[in-house]
C-alpha cells in the first residue's frame, strides 16, 4: 500500500479536531499512532499520543459503567434473565436470535450486517429471557471503539453465548472476551428449542408455579433466583400474603413428600408448586 506518513498523519489530526465524541476521537488517536513519525525525534508525540489514548479509554470505560446516562447505554434488563449472543461475523447470531424470540434482525450473507444491538425475548416454559445479539466480535475487540460499550453491556448480562464455526474461531473469541468474566457458555447449533434447554441450564434462576387447593398449577410460572425461599414467592405473588401468611404445601423437588406443610423461610427449587393458605 503506498502511503504517505506526513500526509496520513496531518488526516488523522484533522479528524481527532472534528471528531463528535470519545468514540471518534479514539478512532482518530489510533490512526495518529499508527502514522506518526517514528524517528528518534517524535518520541514525545508517540507518547503524547499513547498518553490521550490511555485517557480516552479510561473516559469511556468509566462512562460506560455510569448508568445509562452519556455516550454508551448498558441494555435494560428485561424478564428472568439477560443472555448476550457474540460471534464474529456471520456466524449467525441474527439468524438464531430470530428462531429464538420472533424479531425481526436481518439475516444477510454480508458481513457486519448487525451494526449495533439486537434485541428480542425468548420465551423459555412461560419464562421471558432477554437475548441481545452484540454485533461481532472484531480483531482487537477491547481496543476498538465500540469495544468499550459492548464489553460493557456484556458484563452486565447474565450470560453469554458463543456461536461460532470453526474451533480456530473458538479460540478467537476467547482471546478477544478474555476480559470480559460474564458466565459463559458455546452453542454452535441453530436449533432455537435446544439452545433454551442448555442456556436454562447455566441460569441462576428457577420455574416456581402457584397453585389454588383443589386445581391444577396456575399458568405461566413465575422466575425466581435459585435458592430463593416461599418468603420470596409469597411477596411475589401478592404483598399483603406475608402478612396474613398461615402455611403453604408444597409439591416437586424441595419437597421431602407431595404436598408437605412448610414455612416462609422454605427453599424451593426449579419447578416446585407452592400452594399458598392464608389466615
Ligand atoms: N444454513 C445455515 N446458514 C447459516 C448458519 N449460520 C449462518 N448462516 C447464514 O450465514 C449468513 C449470516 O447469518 P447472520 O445470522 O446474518 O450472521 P450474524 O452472525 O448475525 O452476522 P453479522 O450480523 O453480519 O455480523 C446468512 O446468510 C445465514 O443464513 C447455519 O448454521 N446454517
Ligand atoms: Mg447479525
Amino acid at each position: 500500500m503506498a502511503t504517505n506518513p506526513g500526509f496520513d498523519f496531518q488526516r488523522a489530526e484533522e479528524a481527532y479536531r472534528d471528531a463528535n465524541g470519545p468514540a471518534e476521537q479514539l478512532l482518530a488517536l489510533q490512526k495518529m499512532l499508527k502514522t506518526a513519525p517514528k524517528h528518534k525525534s517524535s518520541e514525545k508525540l508517540n507518547a503524547s499520543i499513547k498518553e490521550r489514548i490511555a485517557k480516552l479509554k479510561a473516559n469511556i470505560e468509566r462512562q460506560s459503567k455510569s448508568s445509562g446516562k452519556g455516550y454508551s447505554p448498558t441494555i435494560k434488563k428485561e424478564g428472568a434473565a439477560q443472555i448476550c449472543l457474540v460471534g464474529k461475523t456471520n456466524s449467525g447470531k441474527s439468524r438464531l436470535l430470530n428462531a429464538l424470540t420472533g424479531t425481526n434482525a436481518e439475516v444477510a450473507e454480508y458481513e457486519f450486517t448487525t451494526k449495533k444491538p439486537e434485541i428480542g425475548i425468548m420465551d423459555y416454559k412461560g419464562i421471558k429471557i432477554q437475548i441481545v445479539e452484540l454485533p461481532a466480535i472484531v480483531k482487537d475487540f477491547e481496543g476498538s471503539v465500540m469495544g468499550p460499550t459492548y464489553s460493557g453491556i456484556l458484563k452486565q448480562s447474565d450470560l453469554m453465548v458463543l456461536l461460532f464455526d470453526t474451533v480456530k474461531d473458538k479460540n478467537f473469541l476467547d482471546k478477544e472476551l478474555s476480559e470480559v468474566k460474564t458466565k459463559r457458555t458455546i452453542y454452535n447449533d441453530q436449533e432455537a428449542e435446544k439452545f433454551k434447554g442448555v442456556v436454562w441450564k447455566m441460569l441462576d434462576v428457577m420455574k416456581i408455579y402457584t397453585k389454588q387447593p383443589g386445581r391444577v398449577k396456575d399458568q405461566p410460572p413465575m422466575a425466581f433466583k435459585k435458592g430463593s425461599t416461599l418468603r420470596d414467592v409469597a411477596k411475589k405473588v401478592h404483598k399483603d400474603f406475608l402478612k396474613s401468611f398461615k402455611y403453604a404445601k408444597v409439591y416437586g423437588k424441595s419437597a421431602k413428600f407431595k404436598g408437605q406443610m412448610v414455612g416462609l423461610d422454605h427453599i424451593l427449587q426449579d419447578d416446585d408448586v407452592v400452594e399458598l393458605h392464608l389466615k
